[in-house]
């Protein structure tokens, strides 16, 4: 005889920590919310202690953190005590290797619990923690260790293989590779080491490093208009906008289960895919398959989800697929449904409502703000299309510009702030709230020419409504936002240029439904080649292989006048506005031969 289903309970009413955004934000400090935490003994801050241990110390250890979901099949829980047990052993393996404080450790891994384990574990140790994405390609693999002076490596030895083996020799600081789930083969990596073993054989009890608020904690590369990859540098204080935030923007209540759908390799798959919420004490899912519309809507059911924060490409893929697929899950336990990385747009916050029964609540930031800063709040109105308004201890202000895109300034070296509302400007943050970056890794200069006095500039255009709300206009600058994703046309048009036909090349994002960008480069050829659909597709290919899926341009077109400013620049800009057949704006800095050659 079948027992007969038992119907889910009903979902007590959970009322949101944000209840009236005036008041809150009127009577918010960032001292009050350090006091949500515990911080350590003499004055110091460790975020592991504050996402791990004291839950275990306050009794908690048994509770699920995180709950693996593997491609296969194969799901694997980590409790709060078993976590601070494998963290406090990757911590020990690193002081092993002779890594202590301010050291930095990669990891290149996909979402699997060695790569959390490591995360948090090197935090632990004092140690700063960098993480790469694993669609990436060998070059932004060999400029990020390069950059970042990385000791260790945590990663597969099939990553290793194919991203890795071929800059090996490129990259000396690398001492140690630690090989998850790769015994066997760590004998011919060099520096490699069986990651299992050594965590086996590690000390499971040592305490979280007596690190400061100050002390650096995680570096994320993310990328500028020009040059090399921007390290920006967060510290163990960060923490605290990033509890403070979970609970007032994600709204979470310890008792939730939690699914952000980023990966760790980007920064919201490390702020909000790992450390908020366990600073809450919540249960965080991880899936470590791509986004497949059954599956995850499987996910939302089985693992009855409460919160949910994801990223505008996928809910417009979900859209795609039809409201008809949510139907027949039941849904009713998803409480709060956030989502951040890209434009959101109005028909999908709209279609929130009508999928799940709740909108898409939209948060704005960058991997230089390391928190969220403007968002949308549960059980408060949302306008669709706005970006919502500044979290509590954030000021946020536009800033004018002047024709070349620089900042205007007061005669005493003050930004020149728009005042009317729904004018353009750029989106700008006063300094300093305890997830600014700290700088850009061995570029004070161009971490100082981020700010106007203390005002942080964005390089975000928007707008403000006579309210107060935020509206996302575009970027003010060229790079790219593909899938959530943040890409620097500079490294990619780098990667072609190593291809012997490439003479010169612009990378713009052009317009897509699904990734709202994809990459195109536009490519001059030496004298000793022909465009044909041959040497395109070579090219696409060359650039795939160089960079990796996530960052390699999706078209190339050939053109031999790339427009050029009269300094030499490629017109960006205005490869897109051909492109797109916008107006091409200002073009007295035009290069004269390749305007002319047009007319
Ligand atoms: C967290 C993250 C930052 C850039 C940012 C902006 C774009 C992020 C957005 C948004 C419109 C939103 N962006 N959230 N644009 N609406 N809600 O994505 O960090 O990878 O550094 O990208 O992403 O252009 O400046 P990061």
């Amino acid at each position: 005889m079948a027992w007969a289903v038992i119907p889910p309970e009903p979902q007590p009413v959970v009322a949101p920590h944000l209840t009236d955004y005036s008041t809150i934000r009127a009577g918010f400090s960032w001292d009050a919310a350090r006091g949500w935490l515990d911080g350590l003994p003499d004055g110091g801050l460790n975020i592991v202690h504050e996402a791990v241990d004291r839950h275990v110390a306050q009794g908690r250890g048994a509770r699920v953190a995180l709950r693996f979901l593997g491609e296969g099949g194969v799901d694997r829980e980590l409790t709060y005590a078993e976590l601070a047990e494998q963290t406090a052993r990757f911590a020990d393996v690193l002081a092993g290797l002779g890594i202590g404080r301010g050291d930095r450790v990669f990891g290149l891994m996909g979402r699997l619990p060695d790569l959390y384990v490591a995360i948090l574990g090197t935090l632990r140790r004092g140690a700063v923690f960098c993480p790469l994405f694993s669609a990436f390609g060998p070059e932004p693999v060999r400029q990020r260790l390069q950059l970042g002076h990385g000791r260790v490596l945590v990663t597969t030895p099939s990553l290793y293989r194919r991203k890795v083996a071929p800059i090996r020799d490129e990259v000396p600081d690398l001492e140690a590779v630690l090989l998850s789930g790769g015994g066997p083969g760590a004998a011919d990596v060099p520096g490699g080491r069986d990651l299992a073993a050594l965590l086996a054989a590690a000390s499971p009890g040592g305490a979280v490093a007596a690190t400061t608020a100050e002390d650096p904690a995680l570096l994320h590369f993310t990328s500028g208009t020009t040059g090399r990859p921007k390290g920006a540098v967060h510290v163990h204080g960060a923490v605290v906008a990033h509890h403070m935030t979970a609970r007032y923007v994600l709204d979470l209540h310890d008792d939730d289960v939690f699914w952000c759908t980023a990966d760790p390799g980007w920064v919201t798959g490390t702020s909000y895919g790992v450390v908020a919420p366990l600073t809450c004490g919540v249960t965080c899912v991880v899936d470590e398959a791509e986004l497949d519309v059954d599956r995850w809507y499987r996910i939302l059911e089985e693992q009855r989800v409460t919160v949910w924060y994801t990223a505008p490409t996928a809910l417009r893929m979900l859209m795609k697929a039809g409201v008809e697929r949510v139907a027949g899950h039941d849904l009713s336990h998803v409480r709060h449904i956030a989502s951040v990385g890209e434009p959101l747009n109005p028909e999908v916050v709209v279609w929130g409502q009508e999928a799940f029964g709740r909108p898409v609540h939209d948060t704005w930031w960058q991997t230089e703000t390391g928190a969220i800063m403007i968002a949308n709040y549960p059980g408060v109105e949302i306008r669709p299309g706005s970006m919502g308004r500044p979290v509590p201890g954030i000021e946020a202000a536009l800033v004018a510009r002047d024709a070349d895109a620089k900042p205007l300034r007061t005669p005493d070296g003050g930004p020149v702030f728009v005042t009317d509302p729904d004018v353009e400007g750029e989106l700008s943050l006063r300094a300093p709230w305890p997830s600014m970056m700290r700088a850009y890794l061995d570029e004070p200069e161009r971490y100082a020419k981020a700010f106007v006095g203390e005002w942080y500039l964005t390089g975000d255009l928007a707008r403000r409504d006579a309210d107060g709300w935020f509206w996302f206009v575009g970027r003010g600058d060229d790079v790219i936002k593909s899938a959530g994703h943040l890409i620097g046309p500079f490294e990619v048009e780098s990667a072609l240029m190593e291809h012997p036909a490439v003479a010169e090349a612009g990378a713009i994002g052009v317009p897509d439904p699904m990734a709202g960008e994809v990459v195109k480069a536009f490519v001059a050829l030496r004298p000793a080649y022909q465009a044909s659909d041959e040497l395109r597709l070579e090219l696409i290919g060359f650039g795939r292989k160089r960079l990796g899926p996530a960052v390699a341009p999706r078209d190339i077109a050939f053109q031999q006048d790339l427009p050029k400013t009269r300094s030499g620049k490629i017109m960006r800009r205005l490869l897109k506005a051909r492109e797109l057949g916008l107006p091409e704006g200002d073009l007295s800095t035009l290069e004269g031969t390749s305007e002319g050659a047009r007319q």
